[in-house]
């Protein structure tokens, strides 16, 4: 059995043990990928879904189109990993209703992108956002020297001491323009891009995993918290993309499939103009780097009621209606083959 409720957020560990229920009992339906290990040495999997009852040509040259979809980026965004744990359930578990999407593609589905922040924000400060990696280690001296950009001082009851600031933004460290506009080169702050692109094991692990795949794979679906929006490349420049008709369209499908199973309208359309300029995400590595077509960041519920701090009551109403806006799109991509 497993522990998967959907009625609270779940610890990373549940997730795994749900992970590893599904492959067990579902052996030619689920399998997943060990890509690496978090900072912390937790492990990142991806799990692929491959629906395999008929024996079609094109299944049997296994050239189906994939979709990527993954959560958890930012540790304290609790409800997105919530919503790609409810995707892989109704695929899996919901796999009659759904046939034609679980067979016609193959889907890669990473819950959660960032255990290590993900771990912290339920043991220790409930809204962190990067990952936990501490940074080069240094000489005790220089840390004067370098101090406000390598740390902070602070002070616990009487005791004054040099604390270097821990994390990286993982939507800030990815090798494509990074370190442009709106991420920073203070390890202090929240957009803190990394010493170096790709400085962190989880943006280089799915990295090589997207690069190993991207033949395949013909979308890309980050998701995140909050704001309700279905979001375009790019991030880093306000200029639009050859193909924004294209994303625009398909982006359409999926938040016109989530008005109609909730009634919550998502708005859609480019990051930079509809939230702000920020560079190294990895909705434009995706784009820009691994060319895979259809490349959206979501941003979850809600609108700023509760935010980050969702209710678990809204997990399933949540999943529900990215399941639907993601179900569409997966549709939509096979009318077009
Ligand atoms: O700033 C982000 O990383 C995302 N918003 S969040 O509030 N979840 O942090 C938006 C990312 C949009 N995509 C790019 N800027 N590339
Ligand atoms: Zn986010």
């Amino acid at each position: 059995g497993h522990s998967m409720t959907f009625k609270r957020y779940h610890r990373y560990e549940d997730m795994l043990n749900y992970i590893d229920y599904l492959a067990a009992t579902y052996p030619q339906l689920v399998q997943y990928v060990n890509i690496g290990k978090s900072t912390n040495g937790l492990p990142l999997k991806v799990v692929k879904i491959s629906g395999n009852s008929s024996s079609t040509a094109a299944e049997k040259k296994s050239d189906k189109p994939a979709i990527w979809v993954d959560g958890g980026t930012h540790a304290r965004e609790w409800i997105s990993p919530a919503a790609v744990l409810y995707i892989l359930k109704q695929l899996v578990e919901n796999y009659k209703v759904n046939k034609r999407i679980v067979e016609g593609v193959d889907w890669y589905l990473m819950p959660l992108v960032n255990p290590d922040g993900y771990e912290y924000s339920h043991t220790t400060d409930r809204l962190w956002r990067k990952t936990r990696s501490k940074g080069e280690e240094e000489e005790g001296e220089e840390e004067e020297v370098y101090g406000r950009k390598e740390g902070k001082w602070r002070r616990r009851g009487g005791r004054v001491f040099w604390e270097k600031c821990e994390g990286v933004d993982l939507n800030r460290n990815w090798d494509f323009h990074w370190g442009e506009r709106g991420s920073s080169d203070d390890p202090c702050d929240e957009t803190y891009a990394g010493p170096k692109a790709f400085s962190e094991p989880e943006t280089r692990s799915i990295a090589e995993f997207l690069m190993v795949n991207r033949d395949k794979l013909k979308v890309f679906i980050s998701l995140h918290s909050y704001a309700q929006m279905w979001l375009l490349p790019w991030g880093y420049t306000r200029a639009i993309l050859d193909d924004h008709d294209d994303l625009m369209e398909m982006g359409r499908v999926a938040v016109d499939a989530i008005q109609k199973v909730s009634g919550n309208n998502y708005d859609l359309g480019g990051a930079t103009s509809l939230l702000y300029h920020s560079s190294g995400g990895a909705d434009d590595w995706a784009k820009g780097i691994a060319d895979i077509k259809y490349t959206y960041t979501v941003e979850l519920r809600d609108t700023g009621s509760y935010g980050f701090m969702l209710p678990a009551s809204q997990i399933i109403p949540t999943g529900k209606e990215i399941f639907a806006g993601v179900k569409a799109i997966a549709k939509s991509l096979l009318t077009k083959l």
